[in-house]
């Protein structure tokens, strides 16, 4: 990852509009010289603080600035995210991710994120936190804490990123992503399709994210969940061959990186996700709930993993031919 190539658009612009068999089958080969191809990573997402942003991202369900009729949510106790830990871990999950509405966290919250990452990793999980911006106290606690991964995404190009949010700029995500970075947190970054973009958008925010002063070891590409009450609830649908292309590209452009197939799932049939998963994602979110919106159900994810004959690190333990629907459910709950 640290001899990793500079990418420019006009480079990346040519591979992205190769012939699609021929894009699929350079993807494809990357991916087969750096994972396992038949491993899918899963991560399971809790909102740990949901609604009331003071953010406007035009996309966002949590934003205070639209009313999208969200029951709001203050910080919740340890308890509630132990549980939620403990019920990932059942089902074979090996990531918990736990999200935050916030600009940035406030220092009194700190030691209770603190002591969810503490117990969540004796858990046996591995552990992400995704609060805004950081400055370089918080970020060392979190460190120093055991935190594995921070979610921090750039979303789309430098040039589209002032039609998205208006209250904070492309420069801070940068910023707290260097800080990250530099602590020994592994980074987490990515984007969404559907804003509205162009397609030079997205292949800009995939040069931005490949010419980072190291790839982030994951990147969630999110398909645009549409919001009633954002400004983005009529956008128009991304092309799915686009989107294949864009996880196909993220492949390439940053070889060794956990590509995720994140937000939209639910609105992607098998053809498709297995598409994306050729493509080069071999990452998802599981579970029937991201933060606010719908995932897929685990009992659908697991028909299309066994359909595609795909591994799970802990998933083929608990699933197998032996055990009933409704067995599995009741690890699962
Ligand atoms: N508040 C924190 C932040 O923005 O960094 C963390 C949570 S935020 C919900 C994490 C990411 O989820 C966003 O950067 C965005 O890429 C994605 N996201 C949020 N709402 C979405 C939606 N409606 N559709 C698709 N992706 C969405
Ligand atoms: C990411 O890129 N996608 C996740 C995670 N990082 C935190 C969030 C998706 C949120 C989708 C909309 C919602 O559920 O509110
Ligand atoms: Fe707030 Fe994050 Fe939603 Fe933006 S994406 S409004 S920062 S919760």
């Amino acid at each position: 990852m640290n001899n990793k190539k500079k990418w420019n658009i006009k480079t990346a612009t040519k591979i992205f509009h190769q012939p699609f068999f021929d894009l699929m089958f350079k993807a494809q080969k990357t991916h087969r010289r750096n994972f396992k191809p038949n491993y899918m990573q899963v991560s399971v997402l809790l909102s740990i603080k949901t609604g009331l942003c003071p953010e406007d991202c035009k996309y966002c369900s949590q934003s205070a600035k639209y009313n999208t009729g969200l029951s709001n949510e203050k910080l919740i106790n340890l308890d509630k995210v132990i549980n939620a830990a403990k019920k990932a871990k059942k089902t074979g999950a090996t990531r918990f991710c736990m999200g935050a509405a916030w600009k940035n966290p406030k220092d009194r919250d700190m030691p209770l994120l603190e002591s969810m990452i503490k117990h969540v990793k004796d858990l046996g999980l591995e552990t992400c936190m995704t609060l805004g911006m950081l400055n370089d106290h918080q970020v060392n606690r979190l460190a120093n804490a055991g935190l594995d991964f921070y979610n921090h995404n750039l979303d789309t190009s430098p040039e589209y990123y002032k039609n998205i949010v208006t209250t904070r700029s492309y420069n801070d995500r940068l910023v707290t992503i260097e800080k990250i970075r530099n602590s020994g947190i592994k980074v987490c970054s990515g984007g969404i399709l559907g804003l509205g973009e162009t397609i030079k958008d997205r292949i800009s925010l995939l040069v931005q994210l490949s010419n980072l002063s190291k790839h982030p070891e994951s990147v969630p590409i999110n398909m645009l969940v549409k919001i009633k009450g954002t400004p983005m609830e009529n956008n128009t649908k991304v092309s799915s061959f686009d989107f294949i292309r864009i996880i196909a590209l993220s492949r390439i452009m940053m070889p060794n990186s956990f590509i995720r197939l994140s937000a939209g799932r639910e609105y992607m049939n098998d053809q498709m996700q297995a598409l994306c998963f050729m493509a080069g994602a071999n990452s998802v979110f599981y579970g029937c709930k991201l933060l606010t919106t719908s995932n897929p159900s685990m009992d659908r994810d697991i028909r299309l993993f066994k359909k595609l004959n795909l591994n799970t690190k802990n998933i083929s333990d608990i699933v197998n031919e032996k055990m009933s629907n409704q067995m599995y459910y009741n690890a699962a709950l």
